[in-house]
């Protein structure tokens, strides 16, 4: 990200979705240089799994605080967490079948419970040390690079047993055992399990006040990230260290709007609105609205990672499964004007329209059919646009001059979804 770039959207706010953009530390190699960050760029749609204790209690992934439930009480869930049909392998396809190129699994949220063997786990709460007796981390990275996606890890700093946490300058001693977790249980992560291609901390920020920034006087991630990539040096780390990040975030179900974003960015949200992890009370995202969403996104240069949340016994809910397999639907036929691409040459109209392109092909999104007269008038491009046509589909009349061009949709069969029309460009 440039210098001129950060300036301007610290000083304009540009892009109100991201929290904290280009905010937290930097120093020499910290930050991967744009062509380290093409093939993130290129992937374009993700799975994110939410999966601990707290899919026993069903009511998501914050119930340890949000019922203030005493670390020791809750810890006794791990007794009673064994589940008997977890496939790390089912993850994998239901994600594939969705058209998603990557995943990023919890491996320790909030709650403190580690789902690896972690030596480094205060009081040894894991997966491994307890009832489960199983590597869940091991087993997903295994799981994930044999079904050829990219592997993403996501990491809680903020561990809700110690009360150091919650108060690092009263409490100091405490705090430095939270901390001395953290730097044992990332190094574990990155050294134990091969190549990750992803590093995703969430719950930097201390005492759940302020940001992730504020807290880098007490995590030092130039320290914890330079420790991180000297395992994975081309690990892509995500903006909540305190430490700026390889991309932003825009979190949560807030529709996608605005120009194009100039540098890498990512929307995570979840596809049950309740929680993150999972819930009994359940409410299952629209095909429509996600088919829209990572539209919107991609024409806007971001990733989407989706979440799920599998139940205590590792399976995601049917429901869940089956509309993710209807996503992927959509991306069998669509998914040329999705993956490697990037946003452009238009921007966007908000809820009409967007653009990509790759190679000598500008694909055009619409969300839905122009009213009236089934023309669009798109603004003029230095290119000479030779042919158009649905994609995989008939030929559409346009015309070109300098002010732009017009698209004929009066024939077009418009998909339910989203429909593609391909711009053929002259002389790529
Ligand atoms: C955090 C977690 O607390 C939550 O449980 C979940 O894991 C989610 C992915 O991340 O929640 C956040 C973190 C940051 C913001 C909002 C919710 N933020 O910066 O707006």
């Amino acid at each position: 990200m440039g210098d001129a770039e950060k300036k301007s959207m610290e000083k304009g706010l540009i892009y109100t979705s991201l929290k904290g953009v280009g905010q937290g530390v930097s120093g020499p190699g910290s930050n991967l240089p744009a062509e380290k960050m093409q093939w993130w760029e290129d992937q374009k749609f993700g799975m994110f799994i939410h999966w601990g204790l707290y899919a026993i209690p069903a009511t998501g992934e914050w119930t340890m605080f949000n019922q203030k439930i005493p670390a020791e009480e809750y810890a006794k869930l791990a007794d009673q967490f064994n589940p008997k049909h977890f496939s790390a392998a089912e993850w994998a396809r239901v994600a594939k079948e969705a058209g998603m190129k990557y995943m990023v699994m919890v491996t320790r949220h909030h709650d403190g419970f580690a789902l690896w063997n972690s030596p480094a786990s205060y009081r040894h709460f894991d997966s491994w040390e307890t009832a489960a007796h199983r590597d869940f981390v091991k087993e997903y990275t295994d799981a994930c690079r044999k079904a050829g996606l990219h592997v993403g890890l996501y990491y809680s700093p903020l561990d809700w047993r110690f009360p150091g946490y919650f108060d690092p300058r009263e409490l100091p001693d405490n705090a430095a055992l939270l901390k001395k977790q953290t730097y044992g249980q990332v190094e574990e992560l990155m050294k134990n399990y091969g190549k990750i291609d992803i590093l995703w901390y969430d719950g930097g920020w201390l005492a759940h006040k302020g940001s992730d920034a504020d807290a880098a006087w007490f995590w030092e991630p130039l320290k914890l990230n330079a420790m991180v990539r000297s395992y994975n040096p081309d690990v892509v780390i995500n903006p909540r260290s305190g430490m700026v990040g390889d991309f932003q975030t825009d979190e949560g179900g807030a529709d996608v709007k605005g120009p194009i974003i100039p540098f890498p960015w990512e929307k995570c949200l979840n596809l049950n609105a309740t929680s993150w992890g999972y819930n009994k009370a359940q409410n299952l995202m629209p095909l429509k609205q996600i088919i829209d969403m990572l539209v919107n996104t991609v024409d806007r240069g971001g990733n989407m990672l989706l979440n799920v949340g599998p139940d205590p016994d590792g399976v995601i809910p049917p429901a869940h499964v089956e509309r993710l397999k209807e996503v992927g639907q959509w991306l069998a036929k669509n998914g040329e004007g999705i993956y490697q691409t990037r946003p452009g040459p238009f921007q966007p109209v908000d809820d009409f329209y967007g653009a990509t392109y790759s190679g000598n092909k500008i694909y055009i999104h619409l969300l839905k059919m122009p009213a009236g007269d089934a023309v669009i008038k798109l603004p003029p491009t230095g290119q000479v646009i030779t042919a158009c046509t649905v994609l995989h589909g008939e030929k559409v009349k346009f015309h070109q001059d300098a002010t732009g061009i017009t698209l004929n949709l009066a024939t077009v069969q418009p998909d339910p979804l989203v429909t593609t029309l391909v711009l053929k460009v002259k002389g790529r």
